[in-house]
């Protein structure tokens, strides 16, 4: 008799396309530094301290912050801000930083625009000069090392002012505020930059909704916080669609992505319910990319608006806006896998904490518990590619860990074996059919965490020395693994 068939996984050895876009990440809040040099104004990153979760259904997540905490921070009082404020001195050190990129091999470097330097409060009519120079003198520098520019247009940088006079991205006026900006982006950096994203995780709206919006909770009172977020998610819904429309009329050619964090969810169990479960968790995450790839609400969604009684403002004309304003890639985050947890009542919505879901034994976890999962990598790839049949590009994935410097270097055999794995599963999902555009790994110079405000969860292949207290020289240092990335670019991957 013959034996059943194994069931067949695809190929068995990886493959990168020639030019795949091998770089890295950062973000201005959490890399530049000089929150409060050349004009710029204060964000919403320059407010957030970290808050330990008290209850991790809590919608806020980290962030949630009051009215109090961000006139301590107009004031610039508060405490647990400065790391934040202080990055790794980006702003003044990229031309450094750039030189051991390009020493990596880097085709590609992911890094926001700071909203607050070209607008201040985000209500001035014309842009900061000092703001616009700075990031004329980046783009430039990357250009002259043939490192192609990958710009999010928000990541978590809106004026802190949208949070105090306004009630953030649940007003209105945000959105032609924000395609002001975006405008002058294109108009100015056009000539350097092809890959643009919105919004940063546009998902993490309910998870950390002062960073991702500047909602402030207190002044919902009365208010359904939820139904106040889905509005604030619409605006930049509208927005999002409407910078895309606007980018192709001003830079031709270029490429507009979302930006989703990927949050793979297995079931609890084999028990259909369970599968619901996740089918539902994982639809919810994809609510993101579904809108932006393809211009409408899901009919669920709507559904659920009913349900719950909310009431979302469509002014006349979104619709049309969102449905010609889709995107040409879908980027994402990737850093773990989650496992979907089903209370008596249905499901646990995964709100704040990334890790609020069941501990998979299967899996090992980092110093800060995220589910270290590699093949959840190619399995994202391979359902985003069935999903969209878009180019994918995976602009962050990484470890973070406490670094220790010896002898002027990082012995980071762990991060090394993380993105060996990462990479390995990258390689697998392209040759079996996903088209990817690039993998830019987060954190690639060390920088401030967005969830702990810490400089001590490290990420990158370069240390800097600087602490939680924003104390240190903040000379940059190769790690191990700064050598064995250098490698794999040199060899497409094919030196894992
Ligand atoms: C993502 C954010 C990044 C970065 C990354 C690592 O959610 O887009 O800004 O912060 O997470 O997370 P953390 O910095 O909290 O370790």
């Amino acid at each position: 008799t013959t034996s059943a068939p194994v069931l067949d996984l695809g190929p068995t050895a990886p493959s990168f396309p020639p030019g795949f876009l091998w770089g890295g990440a950062l973000a201005g809040n959490q890399c530049e530094g000089a929150w409060d040099v050349g004009g710029k104004g204060l964000s919403v990153a320059d407010a957030t301290t970290y808050k330990p979760r008290l209850d991790p259904t809590d919608y806020q997540g980290a962030h949630t912050v009051t009215t109090a905490d961000v006139q301590a921070a107009l004031a610039h009082e508060g405490t647990g801000m400065y790391p934040k404020r202080r990055g790794n001195d980006f702003y003044h050190r990229y031309a450094e930083d750039l030189d051991l990129m390009q020493e990596m091999g880097f085709r590609s470097l992911r890094v926001s625009i700071q909203w607050t330097r070209l607008f201040p409060t985000g209500e001035e009519l014309e842009p900061n000069a000092e703001g616009v120079a700075f990031y004329h003198r980046l783009f430039a520098a990357m250009r002259e090392r043939d490192i192609e520019p990958v710009v999010t247009l928000h990541h978590y940088e809106q004026p802190l002012t949208f949070s105090i006079d306004r009630k953030g991205w649940h007003e209105r006026a945000l959105v032609d505020h924000f395609l002001r900006f975006a405008r002058v982006c294109f108009e100015e950096y056009g000539q350097y930059v092809t890959y643009w994203l919105t919004f940063n995780e546009i998902d993490s709206i309910f998870r950390h909704s002062f960073t991702t919006a500047g909602i402030v909770l207190d002044q919902f009172a009365g208010m359904d916080t939820e139904e106040a977020v889905y509005q604030a998610l619409h605006h930049q819904f509208v927005a999002a669609a409407k910078t895309a429309t606007l980018m192709r009329e001003l830079v031709p050619g270029a490429q507009m992505g979302v930006m989703l964090t990927r949050t793979l969810h297995y079931a609890m169990t084999c028990h259909p319910d369970d599968a619901l479960v996740a089918l539902r968790t994982n639809r919810e995450n994809f609510l993101y990319s579904d809108v932006q790839v393809r211009g409408e609400y899901p009919t669920w969604l709507h559904e659920e608006w009913a349900r719950k009684g909310f009431h979302v403002d469509i002014a006349d004309g979104d619709l049309e806006a969102m449905k010609d304003g889709t995107v040409d890639y879908v980027s994402f985050s990737y850093y773990m896998s989650m496992v979907s947890t089903r209370d008596d009542t249905g499901m646990q919505k995964v709100s704040g904490n990334l890790t609020s879901g069941a501990k998979n034994p299967y899996l090992d976890v980092t110093e800060w518990n995220w589910q270290i999962d590699p093949k959840g990598l190619r399995y994202s790839l391979t359902e985003l590619y069935d999903r969209y049949q878009l180019p994918l590009f995976i602009v962050e994935n990484g470890v973070g860990a406490r670094d220790v410097l010896e002898d002027g270097t990082v012995q980071d055999d762990y991060r090394i074996e993380y993105f060996r794995q990462h990479i390995e599963q990258i390689g697998l999902a392209i040759a079996d059919g996903a088209q990817v555009l690039g993998y830019t790994p987060w954190g690639c110079v060390d920088i401030v965490s967005m969830s702990t405000c810490q400089m001590s969860k490290r990420y990158g292949f370069v240390y800097v020395d600087a602490d939680d207290e924003g104390n240190g020289t903040f000379d940059r240092f190769r790690k191990k693994s700064f050598d064995w990335y250098r490698r794999v670019i040199a060899t497409n991957g094919g030196d894992l």
